[in-house]
């Protein structure tokens, strides 16, 4: 028989997702899949490849006979319990930030560091940040061919990268707007979100995000950086195994309900020039490559959501940098950014069992 696997947080955002992409898969190699969740979902029941599976709370004996649990709770949810089931016997993939730099945990990307599932002396294996994740694959294969040496990366993240609750706060906002004449004169838009009752200390975001763009993600690190840029750099160097690599990042929130763009510039310690820089990413299995600006191609969120590949396009020779790339990247950031990405940890792990 096959593995068991667990998907705890199966109820939520990525969770639900994690679920779409094991019911899409043309077979996996499972012989059982339980669902966990918080006592609050525990007793839903959701199908499972044509199977109605009842959700389980939370238990340290949930664990007992699970090969592999996957892990989409929050941060303090994560360092609870991935060590709960790890001493289980189950191999936790945990797709939080608890772990992502612990030095005895592998942070993995399968097209970058597949080999590296082996490596899980606690039993754990974490999944990076949707936003690192969403440009990852077309820079481990850049770096593999041209040596990456620095990144400077802005970040177009969707209202989905803070959950369901970003989700809905962006609808809320996009409806309280719509058919008005705002976004004209300061602070129009916000007295028609209050119209509508929308109370700012009720939004995941620090500012109206229908209309506008807003440059802040994550929490307040120390000289004025966000955890989110925070995790660009430091979840980077990790990933490709470049621990000087050179970082800098600026993420925003835009309004997009689901993807993650990026406009990175790639600087490599090898000559490169765009031909073969899409020669390199043409290659790539799991990515799009949509590159031919004078006939409108380009990627866009709305191009990538949905699916499992990163798009890529945008590619020029920066003109003053000699060795460096500028370029665009999607991704869906609840797919590859998240679940998806996890779940192909998982297979890797299945594999290795
Ligand atoms: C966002 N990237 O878009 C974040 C969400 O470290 O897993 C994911 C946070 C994380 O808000």
């Amino acid at each position: 028989a096959g593995p068991v696997l667990a998907i705890v947080g199966a109820t939520g955002a990525v969770g639900t997702t994690m679920i779409d992409i094991i019911n899409g898969r043309e077979s996996v190699p499972w012989s059982d899949i339980r669902l966990i969740a918080s006592p609050r979902s525990a007793g839903k029941v959701l199908q499972v490849r044509g199977q109605d599976i009842t959700v389980r709370a939370l238990a340290p004996e949930v664990f007992d006979g699970v090969d592999i649990a996957m892990f989409d709770v929050p941060d303090e949810v994560s360092a609870e319990w991935a060590p709960i089931a790890a001493a289980r016997g189950a191999v936790a993939v945990d797709n939080s930030g608890a772990f992502r730099m612990d030095p005895d945990v592998p942070l993995v990307v399968p097209e970058v560091n597949a080999e590296k599932v082996t490596e899980r002396p606690k039993g754990i294996i974490a999944n990076p940040n949707c936003t690192t994740l969403s440009m990852m694959a077309a820079m481990g294969a850049l770096h593999r061919e041209f040596g990456l040496e620095a990144l400077v990366v802005a970040s177009y993240q969707a209202a989905s990268g803070a959950g369901q609750g970003g989700v809905d706060r962006l609808y809320a906002e996009l409806a309280a707007v719509a058919g008005k004449q705002v976004g004209n004169r300061g602070g129009d838009v916000a007295e028609a979100l209050a119209e509508a009752g929308l109370d700012p200390a009720d939004s995941p975001f620090p500012a109206p995000l229908a209309l506008n763009v807003v440059p802040w993600a994550g929490s307040l690190k120390d000289d004025g950086w966000s955890s989110e840029e925070l995790k660009v750099r430091n979840e980077s160097r990790k990933i490709l195994g470049i621990p000087d690599l050179k970082v800098s990042a600026t993420c925003v929130r835009v309004p997009v309900v689901t993807t993650h763009s990026l406009a990175v510039h790639a600087t490599f310690q090898r000559e490169v020039t765009v031909e073969a820089a899409h020669k390199v990413l043409a290659a790539q299995p799991t990515i799009v490559l949509r590159d031919d600006p004078a006939a409108g191609e380009w990627p866009t969120p709305a191009d990538a959501v949905g699916g499992d590949p990163t798009w890529v396009g945008r590619i020029r020779q920066a003109l003053d940098f000699p060795r460096t790339l500028d370029l665009f990247l999607c991704g869906d950031n609840l797919r590859k950014g998240a679940a998806l990405n996890t779940y192909e940890i998982a297979e890797e792990v299945a594999r290795t069992l």
